[in-house]
């Protein structure tokens, strides 16, 4: 089978909000249960090593096929003990107070008073749940404005955006889409701005970035932005789409939803939300009766090409494309806009080293068949010390 290729080829306006870090202090019993695991014995231990244990519940093989390596003993005894060194210290690390995220939402031209207040009804969920995140929340396209179209002002909101920070960008649209054959157009109030215009707008952005494109017709946009350290989604897989997207209302309600963790990580992901937001539409068609009119797609490989959610069992994309390419959904597992309380603890730095191993030990279980088995292992356990080494350091921070 083939992956789905895309058809073709401040004056801020708004409620913006300040980075807003909530307190340790301040959380609830609740929301502190959520990232304990109960042991053995009954008592309740912080779920460290986010990463690592994501991967375990990810890939059950390899902790197991790990301790079947021969010469796997004494590495395997430094893991352990960087690992339980990490599990005393987690309980005083620091938090991230530098890592803030930027969530920008564009609401584009309703064309109905319906459409609009669906449209409110999504960017108040994404305000909702950036402010439980602590991102720093810019809304445009909702209020009057006859001084700056609402294209300049995206332009303008973006030109002000850090570039290189290590904070993600999460960048929402939220309308309708047009597509003409060749150009696919994301429809604002004035004048439109195409996929390739957003692409050079986003040119300049080394950070961790997350287009997704809730509007009829986005597919294209998928083609044109996807690029390295980005997760592109598309309500659409072609431009020829063209229907109005209910794909924007299922994303809003999974971005926060506890439902849509499907890893139960505490946490739901970008890939997560894609999956339950895809599985919604999907009922909703069946539900209708209709044919759907709609299937989103998932690029983060920078190959260009999406993915769709029924390529994937659980978290895991089980189909491969005919020309072999990485599977698309490991760095959107890696998103979360409202991170769970031991994801928060981390520093930046530390989370994108943890991130890239993430996405390397990924690589190494790809290729294991064009390995020997020692080679694997051995290679495997020395990303899995790194990892673990480099919580150790993190975490024992004063
Ligand atoms: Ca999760
Ligand atoms: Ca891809």
């Amino acid at each position: 089978m083939k992956r789905f290729r895309p058809t073709f080829n401040s004056s801020v306006e708004g409620s913006e909000r300040s980075c807003q870090f909530p307190s340790w202090e301040g959380l609830g019993e609740g929301s502190r249960s959520e990232g304990m695991r109960k042991n053995a014995k009954g008592s309740m231990n912080p779920r460290v090593l986010p990463a690592s244990c994501r991967q375990t519940h990810r890939r059950k093989a390899l902790p197991a096929r790990c301790r079947q390596h021969p010469g796997a003993s004494g590495a395997r005894a430094i893991f352990l003990s960087l690992f339980l060194a990490a599990l005393s210290a987690a309980g005083s690390s620091a938090t991230n107070g530098e890592d803030c995220a930027t969530v920008i939402v564009v609401v584009g031209a309703p064309g109905e008073e319906q459409f609009g207040k669906n449209f409110e009804q999504w960017t108040a969920l994404w305000e909702k749940a950036s402010r439980e995140a602590g991102a720093k929340f810019v809304a445009l396209g909702q209020r009057q404005t006859n001084a700056v179209s609402d294209l300049e002002q995206l332009k303008q909101t973006l030109a002000m955006e850090p570039k290189d920070s290590s904070s993600e960008l999460w960048l929402v649209l939220i309308g309708h889409g047009t597509f003409d054959g060749k150009e696919a157009k994301f429809n604002l109030r004035g004048p439109d701005f195409s996929a390739g215009e957003l692409e050079d707008w986003l040119k300049p952005f080394h950070r961790p970035l997350a287009v997704i494109d809730c509007a009829s017709s986005s597919g294209p946009f998928l083609n044109k932005l996807s690029a390295t350290n980005r997760v592109i989604i598309t309500a659409t897989r072609s431009g020829y789409e063209q229907n109005y997207a209910r794909f924007g209302q299922f994303v809003a309600e999974a971005i926060a939803d506890p439902q849509a963790d499907l890893d139960k990580d505490g946490q739901t992901s970008l890939l997560e939300v894609f999956l339950a937001a895809s599985q919604r539409v999907a009922e909703f068609y069946n539900a209708e009766g209709r044919l759907a009119t709609e299937h989103a797609l998932l690029d983060d490989n920078g190959d260009r090409l999406g993915t769709p959610a029924d390529w994937f069992r659980g978290i895991r994309a089980v189909k491969k494309a005919a020309d072999g390419a990485a599977l698309d959904g490991l760095r959107a597992h890696q998103f979360h806009l409202v991170r769970s309380e031991q994801e928060r603890k981390l520093a930046p730095e530390t989370r994108a080293r943890r991130d890239e191993l993430e996405l390397v030990i990924a690589r190494l279980r790809d290729s294991k068949s064009q390995m020997t088995e020692e080679d694997y292992y051995q290679e495997l356990e020395k990303l899995l010390i790194e990892v673990a080494r480099l919580y150790d350091n993190s975490l024992a921070k004063p």
